[in-house]
């Protein structure tokens, strides 16, 4: 059985070198027993790996505490090794596959000395999806296998699926010692590998999220005809019954979670979550796009959740099952032996340990900004029906956002499919604490994707122009719930309100309102929108719809400069559309 599995596990454990292999089997008393190990090993650091939470609050739910330097994705220590340098593209750090082999092979090499190395065979998708991938990664770090147990398919009914067949998706990792300078994420497209060393945190270390969902993903979705994209999938219910599904795109930490679960604004609609963070999109037989969402689980921004503004997250923390739910990098209430993060309630708790497991001084933040949750899917309220059909959802409109100040108006619509992909791919974002670096800074992100696209994202950009034969596209749509006024507030309210500026969206869909063509796009007319109970002014609405000429000049200007790194290989329909922005602008 799982032949290949087995010759490819016995190579890497005659590599790292582990005192023991365990097979992970995924039933309900190994993972108790795992996370036994968890609550009495120091495992990477000064602290146990998990510690038990209040279970009348949070049932089932473990404090993790990693490693003060590993808290975030590690963009400059990720690398994308196809054979050419052209084909990982300007927005990839490169390295020589064969290079790069031999430089974390050595690192690899005893690396779990004295450790268990687990295997989890698993799943990207629905099982019965066709477009589900198998996979196995190997690792050294029981948080990273409780996490891969929440967040993907994960059991030895995998095994079964694979046999004989060596199609499967390679992920080997070790926390290794935890030291940057020997931190590396190298992805192998062209052999369905990733290898990667010395992180322990998430989108590092959680091989089929980032690293395969996307990265490898969005290069297998090139040479097959669909897409991997950094999207929510969500339902909306509207009153009269009418069921349509969107996707939307945001850069990380701009807001995905938070809207895939969003409470209506509206009285009479109804929102169910398919996926809040990755989407596999596919051309159904009809020439419309199905989305899946490939995970199981939500790794999600804690800071800012609570009751006021992702109660439906809130509840999906609360409910214990058979799955447990992981808080890494939040504060710690003494006095009721619960989670807290800057958000959660107004006043923090009296007797509060910050992330670090030291007492909080006030003035510090006592989660860490990028701290997070992982929670199985199957604990949310608003968990769609259709999250496990194997077809996935057609969608109806896509939505993409960023985060800016400035610039962009709260929403848009492009003219067609072409115009969407060209504003997708010139999209700007602040930077933010999902990754190490310096934050609020304007960069481009095409389709949130810059740092997950797995191969040259100008042939990237071509495939989403024509590598997709659809021939039913939906509407394309841009939103930015993060213009701020002069004092530096949001001058939108956001959160549920953000439904209203959904809801005439799909008006749009249906041909319900009309559009203003502007140089940018299609706006609404203010009074097609539902502002019903929301106290803003006119002033303030104007302003969120206002096209600055000055400001679009220096759009352009970003847009020309990223644009310019692709060369030739851009396609010339996008330099065409610069052009007509330009002139359109003048
Ligand atoms: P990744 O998991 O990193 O891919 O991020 P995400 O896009 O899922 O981000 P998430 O929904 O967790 O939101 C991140 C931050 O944005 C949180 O601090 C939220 O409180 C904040 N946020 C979300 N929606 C809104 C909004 O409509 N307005 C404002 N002002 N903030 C928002
Ligand atoms: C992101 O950074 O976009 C995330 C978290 O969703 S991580 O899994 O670390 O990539
Ligand atoms: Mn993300």
């Amino acid at each position: 059985m799982a032949k290949a599995v087995e010759k490819w596990v016995e190579e890497q454990a005659a590599l790292t070198k582990p005192d023991k292999i365990v097979w992970i089997r995924g039933n309900e008393e190994e993972m108790r027993g795992l996370m036994e190990i968890g609550m009495t090993v120091e495992h990477t650091g000064p602290h146990q790996t998990f510690r038990q939470l209040n279970s009348n609050i949070f049932p089932n739910s473990y404090l993790h505490r990693s490693h003060p330097n590993d808290v975030a994705r590690t963009e400059q220590l990720t690398f994308v090794c196809h054979p050419k340098k052209e084909d990982a593209g300007p927005n990839n750090n490169w390295m020589d596959p064969t290079e790069a082999k031999k430089l974390v092979t050595a690192l690899f090499d005893g690396c779990m000395k004295g450790r268990t190395l687990y295997v989890i065979p698993y799943m990207m998708g629905h099982p019965d999806s066709p477009y589900a991938k198998p996979c196995i990664q190997i690792t050294d770090s029981i948080y990273v296998v409780v996490s891969m147990y929440i967040m993907t398919r994960a059991g030895e009914r995998i095994l079964n699926t694979i046999g004989d067949s060596d199609n499967f998706v390679r992920g080997l990792h070790s926390v290794g010692d935890l030291d940057p300078n020997r931190r590396f994420i190298m992805h192998f497209p062209q052999e369905n590998l990733v290898m990667s060393i010395g992180s322990g945190y998430g989108g590092n270390a959680l091989l089929g999220k980032k690293c395969f969902s996307l990265r490898i993903a969005s290069y297998q979705g090139y040479k097959e005809g669909w897409l991997a994209e950094h999207m929510i999938v969500m339902g909306i219910e509207s009153p009269d019954g009418d069921k349509k599904y969107i996707l939307g795109s945001f850069p990380s930490a701009c807001g995905k979670t938070n809207l895939a679960m969003i409470n209506p604004s509206i009285p009479g609609y109804k929102v169910t979550t398919v996926g809040d963070d990755i989407a596999w999109i596919n051309v159904g037989p009809d020439g419309r796009l199905y989305a899946i969402n490939p995970e199981a689980g939500f790794f999600g921004v804690a800071p800012g959740t609570s009751d006021n503004t992702n109660l439906n997250m809130m509840k999906t923390l609360k409910t214990g099952n058979f799955y447990p739910t992981l808080f890494t990098n939040v504060g710690l209430d003494l006095s009721t032996n619960s989670p807290w993060w800057e958000g959660l309630t107004k006043e923090p708790p009296s007797d509060l340990l910050d992330w670090q497991g030291n007492p909080w001084k006030p003035g510090t933040n006592a989660a860490h900004p990028n701290a997070r949750f992982t929670a199985s899917a199957y604990n949310c309220p608003l968990l769609s029906p259709e999250f496990d059909n194997p077809r996935g959802v057609p969608i109806s409109a896509i939505l993409f956002g960023g985060r800016r100040s400035d610039t962009v108006p709260l929403v848009c619509e492009s003219l067609d499919w072409a115009h969407g992909v060209f504003k997708a791919s010139s999209l700007g974002s602040e930077t933010t604490t999902a990754a190490a670096g310096a934050v609020g800074v304007v960069r481009r992100d095409p389709m949130a994707m810059l740092p997950f696209c797995g191969y040259n994202m100008a042939d990237y950009f071509g495939h989403w122009l024509n590598g997709l034969k659809i021939s039913n596209p939906p509407k394309i749509f841009f939103v930015n719930w993060f213009k701020k006024d002069s004092n530096g507030k949001f001058m939108w309210p956001g959160f549920s309100d953000n439904f209203r500026i959904i809801k005439w969206m799909l008006d749009r869909v249906d041909g319900k309102v009309s559009a203003k063509d502007t140089p940018v796009g299609l706006l609404p007319n203010i009074s097609d929108l539902n502002l019903a109970g929301l106290d803003i002014s006119e002033e303030t609405m104007n302003y969120l719809f206002e096209i600055k000429k000055d400001e679009w000049q220096r759009e352009i200007a970003g847009i020309e400069e990223f644009y310019s790194q692709f060369g030739e290989r851009l396609p010339t329909e996008l330099r065409n559309h610069l052009a007509d922005l330009k002139r359109r602008m003048q």
